[in-house]
Order: C-alpha cells, then sequence, then structure tokens
C-alpha cells in the first residue's frame, strides 16, 4: 500500500493527495504527530533532506512535494501529451506553486480578515494569469487537451481560497469552468469525500506542526515558544 507520512494536516502534503487521487491510487496516510515520531522517521534514512512529507509508492522512497506530483504526473499520464504541453505544465506548476503559499499560510495570520485581504491580493495578481492562459489554450485545460497535473494542483490551490473567500471565482468563468471540471474528476470526487482529506486548518494544525517540528509557534499565540527546545 502506497503511503504518505506527514502531520495531521493537508500542508504540503495535500497535492500529493490530489495527484494519488486523480490516478486512483490508494493510499494511507501515516501521521506523525509527535517529535519522537519524526526523530524516528529521519533516523531511517528516507528523508534526504530530513522534510516531510514523505512518499513511499512502487519500492520509491520520494521527498519534496514538486517531484511527488511530477513522479504521479507521468506515471498517470498527466503532464501533456507533447514537450510544449510538458512546458505549459511547468510554467503554471511554477505560478501555482508560489499561487499557493498564501493559502497555506492563511491559518497562521493573527486574524480572519488578514487572511482573506491577503489572499483576495494573491488571487487579484494571480488569477487573470491563470484565466488567461485558459482562454489562450481553448481547451478547458492550462495544457494541451486534457487533464494535467497542473491543472490538478491549481484547483488544489483554489480549494483554500474558495474556503475562506466562496465567490471568489465569480469574474473568472474559466478558472471556474476549470475548477468544476476537476471536483468532478471521480478519483478527486472520491478522495474529497473521504476520510483521508483533513478539514480545513484551524489553530489545532498550526500548533500541532509547531509540536512536531519543535518550531515557535505565530507571535499572536500566547506562549510562542512553548515548543520550542532549548539548544
Ligand atoms: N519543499 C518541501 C518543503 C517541505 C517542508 O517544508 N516540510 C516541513 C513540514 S511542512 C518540514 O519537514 N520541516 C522540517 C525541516 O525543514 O527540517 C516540499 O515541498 O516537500
Amino acid at each position: 500500500m502506497t503511503k504518505l507520512h506527514y502531520t495531521r494536516s493537508r500542508g504540503r502534503a495535500e497535492t500529493t493527495r490530489w495527484m494519488l487521487a486523480v490516478n486512483q491510487i490508494p493510499f494511507e496516510n501515516i501521521l506523525i504527530d509527535t517529535p519522537e515520531k519524526l526523530a524516528a522517521l529521519r533516523a531511517t534514512g528516507k528523508l534526504p533532506f530530513d522534510q516531510m512529507p514523505l512518499l513511499e509508492i512502487d519500492d520509491h522512497n520520494l521527498s519534496q512535494s514538486s517531484a511527488m506530483i511530477r513522479y504521479l504526473a507521468r506515471r498517470g499520464g498527466f503532464y501533456g501529451d507533447t514537450d510544449t504541453d510538458a512546458l505549459w505544465c511547468d510554467l503554471v506548476a511554477g505560478a501555482v506553486s508560489d499561487f499557493s503559499e498564501t493559502g497555506l499560510k492563511a491559518v497562521f495570520q493573527p486574524t480572519d480578515e488578514i487572511a482573506i485581504s491577503e489572499q483576495q491580493t494573491a488571487f487579484a495578481k494571480f488569477a487573470p494569469c491563470f484565466e488567461g492562459r485558459l482562454m489562450e489554450n481553448g481547451t478547458g485545460f492550462c495544457a494541451g487537451t486534457r487533464l494535467s497535473f497542473a491543472d490538478v494542483i491549481l484547483v488544489e490551490a483554489l480549494s483554500s481560497y474558495l474556503e475562506w473567500i466562496p465567490d471568489i471565482l465569480e469574474p473568472t468563468p474559466l478558472l471556474k469552468a476549470l475548477n468544476e471540471t476537476v471536483l468532478s474528476h471521480p478519483g478527486i470526487k472520491a478522495y474529497l469525500t473521504s476520510d483521508l482529506r483533513y478539514p480545513k486548518p484551524d489553530n489545532t494544525c498550526v500548533i500541532d506542526i509547531a509540536r512536531v517540528l519543535q518550531r515557535p509557534l505565530p507571535s499572536h499565540f500566547s506562549d510562542p515558544n512553548q515548543f520550542v527546545t532549548p539548544s
């Protein structure tokens, strides 16, 4: 069984979960929810950069979410049909990686108002470019004539924005249509309604991550250094 090791959250493992889902590969979330479990995982030597997530698949130990999504894209034929399609997949994926950071960081912001405002700013910057790409390509997809990993990770990033700002896609009809296309894929649909999909991140996730990584909490928490071990 394919195993994805990560904290009890979507975080940097979520694009890989969506790519497993679109490939319809059954997988297990292996919870790394204590500093001891993280230390034990690091001691196995399976984390070349000491970072989670770790994806155990096809006798490989994969690190780095960008490598995981590309491995799964090649494995399932989600990297376009031509070199030009593949190039567009990578171009869009690069922009999605920047765009998704604001969604990932939303839960770490001191107030919901700040989280929403930051996402509105990032959406205003990137969404017209994604919409423009969809218009130029003219197939309903970001690259080539069918679904690619670029579409999947773009909609994954949008899913976070939509949880904070439900009407955010109204000004971008092509992005809205792509969102619906990806969400109606049978593998994605099954994943999103399964127990494998974690809920919208909240303070519990923020605390969990800081505790497992023994890192400071955001400064608006009352005791930001409570999990930092003195060196
Ligand atoms: N570029 C990496 C980043 C992974 C990452 O930052 N992982 C965090 C947990 S969310 C981690 O393991 N941090 C521990 C460390 O950097 O030592 C990826 O996308 O996989």
